[in-house]
């Protein structure tokens, strides 16, 4: 039997391609607002970083309403790192939209979300979306799109999913890329007609999979999923259990509240029956790939293993000589407390302890995922150090592999040598390369490692018109040795202030990330030499008085401003030798090893 009334659909994509926007605009001609409602701009984009950075980080559910049908929307995020909550997302819907930007045309992400969706036999409806760029080529997006279909084994049912070309932004769907529409009506119409209904066996005993979780303070954890088969009434006895741990007993709970999703509210409900996608509380500690049953008939539902994150990074306790001051929450304990917590949340995520009390091992997908995380914690008042992110390897039949991932480039066409060049030395493999009006596409695959600190280095060789995006392809033997960083740092000497004099000495050796009036401690980072060797500069050095040469002469110190670096910048900035030092208000950069004499011992024993 199926709910007739009901779709549940995903929209995914490669990041930036639309999706929030799109929702916004699902939700607008859904009927969501009242008449005259003030609204925001991708309103589901609701976390603080989530607005600031312009980007989705968390799936969300939401719901809207056409004709006498309820469509139950899931937005994913489309950020590669966020990768592995999508597929978990994919097990609540009966089919996806695929966005697809009609510019930028099918990315890495498109390709890894795509085979997700095709994996679980969902239908696929295809969106060309962004046809009112300038810039659009609809129809060879269109074979691009055929390709990759073909590409991932799609079957013939799939491989004639239907498309529709459509303008997020403007709120438009149409059938045809020539005859540009008017509303969203066809993309709702082929919501109904083509993605199947739930199945909906409301008799057989309840049972559901978590697939994503929500957190309030009021209630704790919310879990959220689609009621596989049964109903569920409010204050009902449940049963917790897990696929992947078949031993241990199931766990006994109460469903202490129950919600629908109606636009952008959590609406309570007495019940709710099979086919539904809903959100319950009650449950301490539910994780995202547990199973609610009814007490009656406990049988977990298979859950895929998110795959096994690829770098790691470690935080620890902040000791550098201005530890404390900034921080709220500055211990072991507590930084050990807030990690795991997010372990409950994210998934993908993994914390280990290390010899050392004061530090732990979080292993996450990527750069990005953990410097979320990082800016997250120190919003809240944590304050730590991170080392640089390092690669996970594995060892495969006796060889020691590291993680491999496929990375696109689209650059202009007279900086492709440059950047084909880089890649190779970084170890990279070229796999193919397109033209697509002035601009190469360019495809590869390339050591995680080699990527570790590039972009910077292709927003600078492609004057920033470069696009680049990867996501983690497989595991394979080690490609030799990648040099992580061609440049050293500019280390201060001694601890103070920096001052304008020692400041415009120090600028002849590189690039400062700071200016006069910053407290510095000798060891901390101020700047980057352009020669692969730290140098130390005092910054703090006051001219001396009885060293007055010419009047005037003061003035002539002109300090060019320093390069302010943002959290990600210093991520990729770090050697292996230092740190980064992060509390609420800055991030220092820093040597492991502070003392200058300690340093060079340990350097000329390394030459030695
Ligand atoms: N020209 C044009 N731009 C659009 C359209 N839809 C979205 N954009 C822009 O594309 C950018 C990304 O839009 P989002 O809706 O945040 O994309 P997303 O797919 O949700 O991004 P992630 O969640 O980070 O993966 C924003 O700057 C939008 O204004 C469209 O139809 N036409
Ligand atoms: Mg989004």
């Amino acid at each position: 039997m199926q709910d007739n009334k009901l779709r549940n659909v995903a929209i995914i994509a490669h990041v930036d391609h639309g999706k929030t926007t799109l929702v916004d605009e699902m939700l607008k001609q859904g009927g969501i607002y009242r008449e005259n409602q003030a609204t925001v701009d991708r309103v589901m984009d609701s976390g603080d970083l989530e607005r600031e950075r312009g980007i989705t980080i968390l799936a969300k559910n939401t719901a809207v309403h056409y004709k006498d049908t309820k469509i139950n929307i899931v937005d994913t995020p489309g950020h590669a790192d966020f990768g592995g909550e999508v597929e978990r997302i994919l097990k609540m819907v009966n089919g996806v939209i695929l966005l697809v930007d009609a510019a930028e045309g099918p990315m890495p992400q498109t390709r890894f979300v795509l085979s997700k969706a095709l994996e679980l036999g969902h239908r696929v409806i295809v969106v060309v979306n962004k046809i009112d760029r300038p810039d659009q080529r609809i129809h060879e997006v269109c074979d691009e799109v055929l390709e990759l279909l073909m590409d991932l084994n799609a079957t013939q049912e799939q491989f004639d999913s239907p498309t529709l070309f459509c303008s997020g932004r403007n709120g438009t769907a149409s059938y045809s890329p020539d005859v540009p529409g008017t509303d969203l009506t066809p993309l709702f119409d082929t919501i109904l007609d083509y993605i199947p209904a739930p199945e909906a066996d409301t008799e057989a005993p309840f049972q559901m999979l978590v697939s994503s979780i929500d957190y309030n303070e009021f209630v704790g954890r919310i879990a959220i999923g689609r009621i596989e088969r049964g109903a569920i009434h409010q204050n009902e006895e449940i049963a917790v259990c897990n696929f992947h741990s078949p031993d241990a007993p199931a766990k006994k709970a109460k469903a202490t509240a129950i919600y629908q999703f109606d636009g952008l509210a959590k609406v309570p409900a007495t019940e709710a029956t099979a086919g539904n996608i809903i959100a319950m509380s009650g449950i301490g500690d539910i994780t995202i790939g547990d199973t609610i049953c009814a007490p009656s008939a406990i049988e977990p539902i298979e859950f895929v293993k998110i795959s096994a994150p690829t770098m790691e990074m470690t935080f620890s306790v902040n000791d550098s000589p201005f530890a404390g001051r900034e921080g709220k929450f500055v211990t072991s304990r507590q930084i050990r407390e807030r990690l795991q917590r997010e372990t409950l949340k994210d998934v993908s995520l993994r914390v280990t302890e290390t010899d050392n009390t004061d530090s732990f091992n979080v292993a996450g997908r990527g750069e990005m995922s953990l410097s979320i995380l990082i800016e997250t914690m120190r919003r809240e008042g944590y304050e730590f150090q991170v080392s640089p992110p390092r690669v996970l390897y594995q060892e495969i039949d006796g060889k020691k592999c590291e993680p491999i991932e496929r990375l696109v480039v689209d650059v202009p066409a007279d900086c492709v040598g440059g950047v084909i060049e880089a890649i190779g030395k970084r170890k990279g493999d070229m796999l193919d390369m397109t033209p697509v009006g002035d601009r190469m596409k360019v495809q590869f695959l390339v050591p995680s490692r080699g990527l570790f600190g590039y972009r910077n280095e292709f927003l600078t060789a492609t004057k920033g018109e470069g696009i680049m995006a990867s996501v983690f392809e497989e595991y394979a033997p080690m490609k030799g040795e990648i040099a992580r960083r061609s440049t050293g740092s500019l280390v201060a000497f001694e601890t103070g202030e920096a001052v304008t004099y020692g400041l415009f000495n120090a600028q002849e050796r590189g690039a400062l990330f700071i200016g006069a009036g910053t407290p510095v401690y000798a060891g901390m980072i101020v700047g980057e030499c352009p020669k692969q060797e730290d140098i130390s500069v005092n910054v703090c050095k006051k001219k001396q008085l009885t060293n007055m040469r010419a009047s005037g002469s003061d003035e002539a110190l002109r300090l060019t401003p320093p390069r302010q670096m943002s959290l990600e910048q210093d991520l990729e900035f770090l050697a292996d030798d230092e740190l980064l030092e992060c509390t609420p208000e800055n991030l220092r950069l820093r040597k492991r090893v502070l003392d200058h004499g300690e340093r060079m011992r340990i350097a000329s024993k390394k030459k030695s």
